[in-house]
């Protein structure tokens, strides 16, 4: 029986929902009626008996929590600073009362870049394990210099980033992703595609704008098998030629960045994962409650791994040694 760690667990508080979906039209993500879906919410907020018995149904030893997004980066200043401590807080309470089956990311008022830093040492403090972000806040994307204090922080803390996916912003959903009725408009920018482009792109521009080349320990997670990023490094080599950089792209991506499953467990991708970075690189991750393969389909999947060696780091080894997770 081998320890399973899955580290894209997402959970949600209601004083957030509630500043969420209470936003003015500008600052609203649609994304957010995602949460409600089924039996998402309860889910969602459930952070004791309940989601430890989904875990156990599952196989899942250790959840590493995460807020759903989009997190708290679409609120003003204010509201991000406030509820992003209490999440913080609500996460180590978590942890606290379950310590054998939780850990957590923090998460940070991106709408407040002075104020992001400061939060990451103090969420460190609190015993969180690394954070979760998004490509953008507002106008300010990941890359902005705004943000430089921040990543020498994770850097200089050991704290890994974890960039998930958001909705794309208003520009780029008129300009690609409308025409259709509104849920297919909505689903086209969201998980049928646009996501998942949008946080390959802010991953891409973290890269060219010499993040890593700066901050050589710093270490990014990308969920959905490395967000269409892995399957065009070839191409986006060229890029470092043109911009400059050391090292060609796929160099980065292969000292600077872990590949999670996000639920997506297809031994195609697997395989075009080990193609093209190294088997210590890819991590397990469900990302509940939107997905929750069955017990038996995440120990069919495991089978794919060339060796017990690969498979044993992908379910538990990278995972402890990038989070520092002692079990
Ligand atoms: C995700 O977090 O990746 C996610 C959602 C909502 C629906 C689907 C999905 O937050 O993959
Ligand atoms: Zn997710």
């Amino acid at each position: 029986i081998m320890t399973l760690i899955a580290i894209e667990e997402h959970w949600i508080m209601s004083e957030l929902t509630a500043a969420l979906r209470n936003a003015p039209p500008e600052r609203r993500d649609d994304s957010l009626a995602f949460n409600d879906l089924g039996d998402h919410q309860p889910r969602l907020r459930d952070l004791g008996a309940g989601r430890i018995a989904a875990m156990d149904a599952q196989g899942i030893d250790v959840a590493v929590l995460a807020l759903t997004p989009p997190g708290t980066q679409t609120l003003t200043p204010d509201d991000a600073v406030r509820l992003s401590r209490a999440a913080n807080d609500r996460a180590a309470a978590a942890v606290g009362a379950h310590p054998t089956r939780f850990r957590a990311l923090s998460t940070l008022p991106m709408s407040a870049p002075g104020a992001v830093a400061a939060e990451l040492e103090r969420a460190a403090d609190l015993g969180h394990v690394g954070t979760m972000v998004y490509g953008r806040a507002g106008d300010l994307l990941l890359d902005d210099p705004a943000y430089e204090d921040f990543f020498a922080a994770c850097a200089r803390l050991g704290q890994p980033v974890f960039l998930h996916p958001q909705l794309p912003s208003r520009a780029v959903r008129d300009a690609s992703y409308r025409g259709f009725d509104p849920t297919t408009d909505l689903a086209l920018a969201t998980f049928g595609w646009g996501w998942h482009l949008d946080a390959a792109t802010a991953a891409l521009r973290l890269i060219l704008r010499g993040t890593f080349d700066r901050h050589p320990d710093l270490q990014v997670v990308l969920g959905h098998w490395g967000e269409m990023l892995l399957f065009w490094l070839d191409r986006a080599d060229s890029l470092s030629r043109v911009a400059g950089l050391p090292r060609p792209v796929s160099d980065y991506v292969r000292s600077n960045f872990h590949i999670t499953t996000s639920g997506m467990l297809n031994p195609a991708l697997l395989r075009h994962a080990l193609s093209v970075t190294t088997a210590d690189r890819l991590i397990f991750s469900t990302d509940y409650p939107f997905q929750h393969p069955h017990r038996d389909d995440i120990t069919a999947f495991l089978q794919h791994f060339p060796s017990a060696e690969d498979r044993a780091r992908f379910s538990s080894g990278n995972a402890a040694t990038l989070f520092g997770i002692d079990l």
